[in-house]
């Protein structure tokens, strides 16, 4: 895990909000390893929602303690750990002038489009933890340290699905026989969509205002749980969501073909969008750092491998559950989201291609390893938890509750 390429990061420094989730921890481990100084800030607001709403991971995680202190025992490299709130500005001013970060990668928002969509005080909170967290962090480094460079994950939900090729973050225009290159029109589809567009908007502001530098990672659905670093001491496994909340569509499908619930498409099944295994998330931010945007820049890289419909992933577990011996059904259930169901979609992804991004494709070596996987921990999953929770018909003023 600390060989090879050891020294990539020459001690550089990097702070990564949200280094306790799915994604930041296996980019934390990713980084660490490679020899950047990392610094985790988490207010672990993620293991609460699991808490208040009977949700757990399909993995036994260890506490944010535990696994940083065990990273240590195994790869003798110090990873800083930092317990707060970017919403709390003195919190983070503090963490950031004692850190004083190279690079700053912020994962530390609520992701989920149904919690967004539970009732109005999680809409609230959603866009209150997404929109305000990241106007600290952009105060922060133009206060404490403005030629840190952010490394923002956005989503390509922000783009929606528009009836165009989807490009880049920005769209030259000949509009009256004038032409500029504006950017991409956004068309989201959840209030946690819609906080990451608001986000964007910030973003491109403050570098505009102060001369930031940001690369703003519009990433597709995750899938998959193992890095080599996760995958080094059980202390250090990464966390699995299969829930109707927190679960997404790939990673959900597996689950449920390793305990025998029908692979829950929902509505006609057209709706496509890129993807890409958490070994690229890892190496995508890795990119980001070690290239990073000028000062006043604001780049846009669509973060994907490949597109999928979910008739697609629920084709491809379908074939490799029967070949491992599995019956696996398929059951179209109602969509409880509002979102096209058969629509044209192609979305350009080169800009990380063209940096050195050499994918990981969703092979069948992956599905057999996460669907091993899955039969691991299959005892842990609670079936209650797999229907879709969220309705986004409803979403009540008061107090919503699971089960749409
Ligand atoms: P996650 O929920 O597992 O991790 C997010 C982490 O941020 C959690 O540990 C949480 O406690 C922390 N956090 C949230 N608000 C915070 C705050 N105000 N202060 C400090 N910490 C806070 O999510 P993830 O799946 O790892 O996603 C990470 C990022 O990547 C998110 O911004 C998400 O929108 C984006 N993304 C995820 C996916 C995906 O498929 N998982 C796809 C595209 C984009
Ligand atoms: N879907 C099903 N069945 C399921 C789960 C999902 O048909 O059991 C469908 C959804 O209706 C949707 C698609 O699959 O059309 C993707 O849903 P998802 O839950 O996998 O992903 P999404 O809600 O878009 O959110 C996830 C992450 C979010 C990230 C986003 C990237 O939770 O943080 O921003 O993927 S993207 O989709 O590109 O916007």
């Amino acid at each position: 895990i600390t060989s090879a390429s050891d020294s990539n990061g020459s001690g550089r420094r990097v702070m990564i909000i949200g280094g306790d989730g799915y994604c930041g921890w296996a980019t934390a481990l990713h980084l660490s390893a490679r020899g950047y100084a990392v610094s985790i800030v988490d207010n672990l607001c993620r293991r609460t929602f699991d808490l208040q709403l009977g949700l757990d991971t399909l993995t036994p995680i260890a506490s944010a303690h535990q696994r940083v202190k065990r990273w240590g025992e195994i790869s003798g490299k110090n990873i800083e750990l930092h317990v707060g709130d970017i919403c709390d500005f003195e919190f983070l001013s503090e963490v950031f002038q004692s850190f004083q970060p190279d690079a700053v990668v912020h994962f530390g928002e609520q992701r989920s489009a149904p919690y967004s969509m539970i009732d109005r005080s999680r809409a609230v909170f959603t866009q209150h933890n997404n929109v305000i967290g990241t106007v600290n962090v952009l105060f922060a480094i133009k206060e404490f340290k403005p030629d840190c460079h952010l490394v923002k994950l956005g989503t390509m939900g922000e783009y929606g699905t528009p009836n165009i090729d989807i490009e880049e973050g920005y769209i030259t225009i000949t509009h009256n026989g004038r032409t500029d290159t504006l950017p991409y029109p956004k068309q989201a589809g959840s209030f946690y969509h819609l906080s990451k567009v608001h986000d964007s908007h910030n973003i491109a502001f403050a570098c505009k205002a102060w001369k930031l530098a940001a690369t703003d990672l519009n990433q597709g659905v995750v899938y998959g749980v193992a890095t080599d670093e996760t995958t080094a001491d059980p202390l250090l496994i990464n966390r699995y969501d299969y829930d109707g909340i927190f679960g997404t569509a790939l990673n959900r499908f597996v689950v449920q073909a390793a305990v025998g619930h029908p692979l829950t498409v929902y509505g006609k099944g057209g709706q496509t969008r890129g993807y890409l295994d958490i070994r690229d998330t890892v190496r995508c931010v890795q990119l980001a750092i070690d290239n990073p945007a000028n000062n006043g820049e604001m780049r846009v890289y669509n973060q994907f491998t490949e597109q999928f419909s979910v008739n697609d992933l629920a084709s491809i577990i379908t074939r490799k559950g029967k070949e491992a011996g599995l019956d696996v059904q398929v059951q179209s259930v109602p969509n409880p989201r509002v979102e096209a169901e058969e629509h044209y979609y192609n979305a350009k992804r080169t800009k990380l291609v063209d940096l050195g991004l050499e994918p990981h494709l969703l092979s069948d070596n992956l599905i057999d390893s996460l669907l091993n996987f899955a039969l691991e921990y299959k005892d842990r999953v609670d079936m209650n938890l797999i229907k879709p929770a969220v309705d986004w018909r409803k979403t009540p003023v008061g107090s919503g509750t699971m089960g749409a």
